[in-house]
Parts: structure tokens; C-alpha cells; sequence
């Protein structure tokens, strides 16, 4: 979190995380697809020839809130090839709050547990304490055959202390959820910290929909708390 008074600014930082491959890319696109171009920004995306992220994804939120803050929430992807693990570490730096994409597939469950040891370890390399450091959980690809079931997600998220979530990115199943678990738990760690409501007079729920105001919450689980505005594509 950077807060500058002067400026009168917030910036908060989202990191997707995971392995190579998992889903992280799409979760943006999606977001970015559904969100007016009202409150964000161009969606950075530097792929190579085999529709890997070389570098890292961008994509910024922003809006004013009622005392007169800006606010500017930067989702981050990370490329998730095991050679790239200084970029994956840079990226995380600063990061407030962490969605670590899984491939829901059987096969991928050894992968999963590697990225999730390696992104503790680039925590602590980065000065974080895991244990201090919000995380959600999605399981991508659900559409695909031989995925973890629903009982043994259900397990998962009885053994931690994080929010799971099942999604289909490509079909924009659950990214809106897990962007919005996200939020959540990042705004809530950063309320402890630095006390937003007292200092900067913003609440979590003005947080919260500032931004899904903006957001094509259609046909998702979000429909009910923040009703679905068409935004052009
Ligand atoms: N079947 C299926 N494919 C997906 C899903 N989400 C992403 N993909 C595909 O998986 C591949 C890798 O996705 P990408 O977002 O680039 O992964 P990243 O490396 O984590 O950024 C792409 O071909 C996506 O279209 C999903 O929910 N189901
Ligand atoms: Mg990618």
C-alpha cells in the first residue's frame, strides 16, 4: 500500500499468483472485459509466441472516494514459468493481498503445492510474513475432466484460513468472486494496518462498491449485493 496525504492518494496492490499456465491471464482479461472504462485502465499484457506471460500483466482500477481520496487498485499477474522466479519475486514486492490461481486438475495438484511453497519463500525473501499477508484461493478450470471434486474443495478450505473459490476463467465463472474475495480480505488488512476509515474516511463498503458499481456483475454471485450495469465491451 503506498498512501500519500498530500496527494491525497491510495494505491493498493493485488497479485495473481500461481503456476505457468493456471489461469492468471484470463482472470484479468475477464475483469477487465466486464469493467467500465469509466474506472480502469489499459490491460498491460506482454505475451510471447506460445501465449505465455514473458513478463507480467497490469491492470488498473481507480475511483475517487466520497472524502476526496483517490484510489488506485493495481492488479498484477506473474509469469509463472520456473525460470522467471526473479520477475515472480519483484512483482510480488509491495503486494497487499495475494489470489493464488490452481488448476483444478488432479495432474496439477504437485505443481500447485511447488507455486505455493515458492510463493512462500518469496514472501519471506521479500520481508512479508506469510502469516501476515491476505490470500485467496481460486480453483480454475472446473470444465475440465479429472478436476478435484467439490467435497475435497470443500476440505481445502476447512484446513486454511483463506477464502476458496471454484472458477471457469474462461467463461468468466468466479473471477468476479475471487477479485471481490480479494478486495476484501485486502482491504480489511489494510484497515488494521493503517486504520482507512479513521484516516482517509473510507469504509469497506464504499470500497467495495466503488468498484463493483463499475463492474458487469451479470449472472454471477455478486448480482444480488452490487446489480449489474452493462458496460461496453
Ligand atoms: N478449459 C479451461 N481453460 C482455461 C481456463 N482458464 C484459462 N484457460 C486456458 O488456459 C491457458 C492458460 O491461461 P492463462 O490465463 O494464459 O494462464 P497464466 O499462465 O496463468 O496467465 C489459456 O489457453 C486459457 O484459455 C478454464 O477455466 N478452463
Ligand atoms: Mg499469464
Amino acid at each position: 500500500m503506498q498512501l500519500n496525504h498530500a496527494q491525497r492518494e491510495l494505491t493498493v496492490k493485488i497479485v495473481y499468483y500461481g503456476p505457468g499456465l493456471s489461469g492468471k491471464t484470463t482472470n484479468l482479461q475477464m475483469v477487465h472485459q466486464r469493467t467500465s472504462p469509466d474506472v480502469r485502465g489499459r490491460l498491460l499484457t506482454v505475451e510471447t509466441h506460445d501465449d505465455r506471460t514473458l513478463f507480467f500483466d497490469l491492470l488498473p482500477v481507480f475511483f475517487s472516494t466520497s472524502s476526496g481520496f483517490k484510489v488506485k487498485v493495481k492488479l498484477f499477474t506473474v509469469p509463472g514459468q520456473v525460470i522467471h522466479n526473479a520477475t515472480r519475486r519483484i512483482v510480488l514486492q509491495g503486494a497487499d493481498a495475494v489470489a493464488f490461481i490452481a488448476d483444478s486438475r488432479r495432474t496439477a495438484g504437485p505443481e500447485n503445492n511447488a507455486y505455493w511453497k515458492n510463493l512462500y519463500e518469496n514472501m519471506r525473501e521479500n520481508g512479508l510474513d506469510p502469516a501476515q499477508v491476505p490470500l485467496v484461493i481460486q480453483f480454475n478450470k472446473r470444465d475440465l475432466p479429472d478436476t478435484k471434486s467439490d467435497a475435497e474443495i470443500e476440505e481445502t478450505k476447512k484446513k486454511g484460513r483463506e477464502p476458496v473459490i471454484g472458477a471457469v476463467a474462461v467463461r468468466g465463472i468466479g473471477v468476479l468472486e475471487t477479485l471481490h474475495a480479494v478486495l476484501q480480505v485486502a482491504y480489511r488488512s489494510l484497515e488494521a494496518r493503517a486504520n482507512l476509515n479513521k484516516n482517509i474516511g473510507l469504509s469497506e463498503r464504499e470500497f467495495l462498491t466503488q468498484i463493483f458499481a463499475n463492474i458487469d456483475t451479470t449472472g454471477t454471485e455478486l448480482e444480488a449485493a452490487y446489480p449489474a450495469k452493462k458496460v461496453a465491451k
